[in-house]
């Protein structure tokens, strides 16, 4: 039989991925490409120049008492480079603070050739060297992103497939490089699917991934999985209520992933911010999963930061008011006890 010393747990990269969902705390996914965070500064009425994208990232990272709930931030390629005001590079403003230091790795996704309305994700060239230097300016762990649609006959085998093997790749690159990979497929909610439709293709997709990182020897103690929760598309006539959501996640979760995987940091994907609170804290309800349950949200933490900011200076300290309470509120779903009350209490 083939030695598969390989699939032990690679020094340190274990620690990483415990770290990153202790107890209370999540990722805060800072890590918008240029095009995604120009829509976001756009829509509060802020031009995304360098300066306004550095000087929002240095709100989020400076916020007193943010590392009570965040354990790690997902970066960009630009703002891994960047500094606060007072000229501490960012990977060293969170460091500083106990905050791991993470970096967004793909190049985006492009039309998958031959297969019409569906996509693939770039940036395994040079990846290895990319890591390298990341690695140097601090990053401590490291995302990719896989896009998968439901319509009417997609996805189909051979793009999840296609993700699978990319994910897998990507992830046996980073723990070579002394990266925590976090693997991030998800199964977007546009379009007017069931509940039932989501979970069976989150369940195909999430099973064709884990086969394939074990075919590359990826040491699944070393990893964090960032999945889509399992919910209707946001055109279905019938949406579902939050036990059921729950539910659904969970029972998809436990059918395929192993519990190696020292947690599962899901994204919103474009819920609410106060639906994703809840959908986690029902979750980490239901009781004793075999994995952490925690968070790595983009636009679920930063939507109402953002509209708080607006891009002016005198409103900063209001901002990160509005992030360190709905960091506050996710620390708490971490263990079941969100409630709606909750949101009276803005700090
Ligand atoms: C799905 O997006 C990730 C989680 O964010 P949400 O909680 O808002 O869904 C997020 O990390 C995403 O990968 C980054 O924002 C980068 O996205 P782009 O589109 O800029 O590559």
């Amino acid at each position: 039989m083939e030695k598969r010393g390989c699939l032990m747990p690679m020094s340190g990269l274990d620690s990483v991925a415990r770290s990153l969902v202790a107890a209370g705390k999540g990722i805060l996914a800072a890590d918008e490409s240029a095009p995604t965070i120009e829509k976001r500064l756009k829509a509060v009425g802020v031009p995304s120049t360098e300066e306004n994208r550095r000087a929002y990232r240095d709100l989020l990272f400076t916020t007193p008492g943010i590392s009570e709930f965040v354990s790690g931030v997902i970066l960009f390629d630009e703002t891994i480079r960047q500094k606060s005001a007072d000229g501490t590079p960012f990977p060293e403003v969170l460091s500083r603070q106990g905050i791991l230091p993470g970096i967004k790795v793909d190049k985006g996704t492009r039309p998958l050739a031959r297969f019409p309305e569906e996509k693939i994700t770039e940036g395994l060239d040079g990846l290895g060297e990319r890591l390298a230097e990341y690695r140097d300016r601090g990053a401590r762990f490291a995302k990719w992103r896989a896009v998968i649609s439901i319509g009417s006959g997609i996805p189909t085998r051979f793009c999840l497939k296609a993700h699978a093997h990319l994910l897998a790749r990507y992830a046996a690159l980073c723990q070579e490089a002394g990266l925590a990979p976090i693997v991030e497929p998800e199964v977007l909610m546009d379009g007017a699917h069931t509940i039932e439709r989501c979970e069976e293709v989150t369940t195909e997709t999430l099973s064709l991934v884990f086969s394939e990182l074990l075919e590359h020897r990826v040491a699944l103690e070393g990893m964090l999985l960032k999945p889509n929760m399992v919910l209707p598309g946001k055109e279905c006539p019938k949406q579902a209520g939050v036990p059921e959501v729950a539910e659904a996640t969970v029972r998809c979760l436990r059918r395929v992933v192993p519990p190696a995987v020292p947690g599962i940091v899901f994204l919103s994907g474009g819920q609410t911010a106060e639906q994703a609170t809840e959908h986690l804290s029902a979750m980490n309800a239901l009781g004793s999963p075999p994995w952490e349950l925690s968070f790595s949200y983009g636009r679920a933490l930063q939507d109402p930061v953002l509209k708080a900011w607006k891009g002016d200076s005198a409103n900063i300290s209001t901002a990160q008011g509005v992030f360190r309470h709905r960091a506050r509120c996710n620390g708490a779903a971490r263990y079941g006890k969100y409630t709606r009350e909750m949101e009276r209490s803005v700090a």
